[in-house]
């Protein structure tokens, strides 16, 4: 196997053995056949569009044959071999429609002619002949851009899949994700092609997460500032862990009334402040912190786990039977909700213990969605113009068991007194439950929500931008972004689609970019890595 898409790829260079993330090499070249045939897929799904087809099922396919194969997501052989023959029987359908309606049906690109071996061993077979190092004649600078739009869209697909689930999709999305995949395959195209097609990738999630703003704040409402306890009430328990606001809601309906508390992992706790979620009074708080200390605290939860998104890590010994997995989270043996039918969950809850006793716990702060920030504008706008407020800091990203990661949480300790600090996503848990106070009203620490809601920063930033008459670039505002898995990488690109620029990346650089990659980049957007937070601090403030 061949895999280096995430953060904590091995040795900053690649994992060979095994993956850091307990990806076997068996589920890795699934997951690589499985890319593949996307890849002759989607040149066929580009043939149908010439003739006016578009086939919703093979588009929903395709984000979730995507998501799946996101960091994190499904270590399950025996899903992937499911979805290789679905994918292949879709194409086949598709070909049939095309050639009806007169189209190139027959493509001639090897990927849109694989057929699946019968048994898991010929697939495993298959797929470790078409991994990322199978192209030997490539330029190494083409298959770095080839991987990073192949990443982006894998991160685009996830935010993509969770707007499909409350209703929402746009053609051009999935058009785009056809593009980019047939791309790949493309031998003609050079760097300038591809860098364009990576910015064009950044354009294309920011319309998603757009679409996935709207799909949220449509369902639930616009979050509003709401304490979270950290603690816990005596009783019956389960924690929900990702990022499914629809799985979320489906077990806050099925659990009313039954005497269990539900409480958020990971990236669920900016979900307490949605009105059509928090309105049900057994969402009590959340535990815990982030997925890379799922082990140790989900050993110690006494209720039953649910996983809805990213991101799982093997289950330990003591509590692989309470931990159930939805949507496309899969790992081999733990059992899997794929109704939104939580009964087996409640009724593990049911039985397991719960807490014997009140938890005492301190409380955060969160629901800093673009209404609420914006609905302060006025206030803002005047604390930047009386000088009372200096600078913001956007904080945001993924976290990670890296020591390195450090660096965010003595970041945040070291911003001046009067400097704002905005986070989205899970990076937040090394300083979410920071006391920082307040400038005026405003609090200093403003959680603005999930990696989902990547959107409700960038209008933040645009409003203020407009506000004061200049570009986001030129506005108090600096980025200090951490990185894990593909969804970082789809905001890093609509970030550089937006013109963002010196925004500083940790807690390491991407192995797949290659010198001269990272040269275009720093060159055009200069993005640099994070040094220490002194002098990041004395860089940015002067
Ligand atoms: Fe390694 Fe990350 Fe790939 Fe897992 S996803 S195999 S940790 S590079
Ligand atoms: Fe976190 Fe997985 Fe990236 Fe949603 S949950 S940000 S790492």
């Amino acid at each position: 196997m061949f895999c280096f898409q995430c953060e904590q790829t091995a040795g900053g260079t690649g994992c060979t053995k095994g993956g850091v993330c307990g990806k076997t090499p068996e589920v890795a070249a699934l997951q690589d056949l499985l890319i593949y045939e996307l890849k002759g897929l989607s040149l066929g799904a580009l043939e149908a569009d010439k003739v006016g087809i578009h086939d919703e099922e093979v588009d929903r396919f395709t984000v979730e044959a995507l998501f799946s194969t996101l960091t994190n997501v499904d270590f399950d052989p025996d899903r992937f071999v499911v979805l290789l023959n679905q994918g292949v029987k879709l194409r086949e359908q598709l070909r049939e429609k095309v050639k009806k309606a007169g189209g190139k049906a027959d493509i001639a690109d090897e990927s849109a002619l694989f057929q699946p071996a019968a048994t898991l061993e010929g697939l495993v077979a298959q797929g470790d002949k078409v991994g990322i190092k199978s192209d030997h004649q490539a330029d190494p600078d083409v298959l770095a851009l080839k991987e990073l739009l192949i990443y982006g869209i894998k991160g685009g697909a996830a935010y993509a899949d969770h707007a499909r689930i409350l209703g929402k999709t746009d053609a051009a999305i999935t058009r785009f994700l056809y593009e980019a995949l047939a791309a790949t395959r493309n031998a003609a195209l050079g760097v300038n092609d591809l860098v364009s097609l990576v910015l064009k990738c950044g354009e294309i999630n920011l319309k998603t997460m757009e679409l996935l703003d709207a799909a949220h704040t449509e369902a639930y409402g616009h979050p509003v500032p709401t304490a979270v306890p950290l603690g816990a009430k005596k009783g019956k328990a389960i924690l929900v862990s990702g990022h499914d606001l629809k799985d979320l809601d489906e077990l806050l309906q099925q659990t009313a009334g039954k005497g269990i508390n539900v409480y958020t992992h990971g990236e669920m706790l900016p979900t307490h402040g949605y009105p059509g979620l928090k309105k049900h009074p057994h969402f009590y708080g959340h535990y815990g912190t982030a997925w890379q200390n799922q082990k140790k605290e989900f050993a110690a939860f006494p209720g039953a786990i649910l996983m809805t998104t990213n991101c799982i890590q093997k289950p330990a010994e003591s509590y692989q039977d309470n931990i159930f997995t939805a949507g496309l989270v899969g790992w081999p043996g733990v059992t899997h909700i794929a109704d939104r039918n939580f009964t087996p969950v409640i009724e593990k809850a049911l039985a397991l213990h719960g807490f014997p006793e009140d938890v005492p716990g301190k409380s955060v702060l969160v629901g800093f969605g673009r209404n609420a920030v914006l609905g302060v504008a006025d206030k803002v706008i005047e604390g930047v113009k009386s000088k009372a407020i200096r600078h913001f800091f956007l904080v945001a990203g993924c976290d990670g068991a890296k020591p390195g990661r450090n660096y965010y949480t003595e970041f945040v300790e070291k911003v001046p007194k009067d400097c704002v600090v905005l986070t989205l996503a899970c990076g937040k848990f090394r300083f979410f439950d920071k006391d920082l106070g307040d400038i005026g009203g405003i609090p200093r620490l403003l959680d603005i929500g999930q990696c989902n809601d990547a959107y409700s920063a960038i209008a933040i930033a645009g409003a203020l931008a407009n506000a004061f008459g200049c570009g986001v670039n030129d506005l108090p505002l600096s980025m200090v972004l951490s990185w894990y898995e593909q969804k970082a990488v789809a905001i890093l690109l609509t970030l550089l689609h937006l013109g963002i620029r010196d925004i500083r990346l940790g807690p390491s650089l991407p192995a797949f970019v290659t010198p001269n990659i990272l040269n275009v980049l720093v060159q055009n957007f200069n993005i640099m890595p994070i040094s220490t937070p002194d002098e990041d601090l004395k860089a940015i403030l002067g």
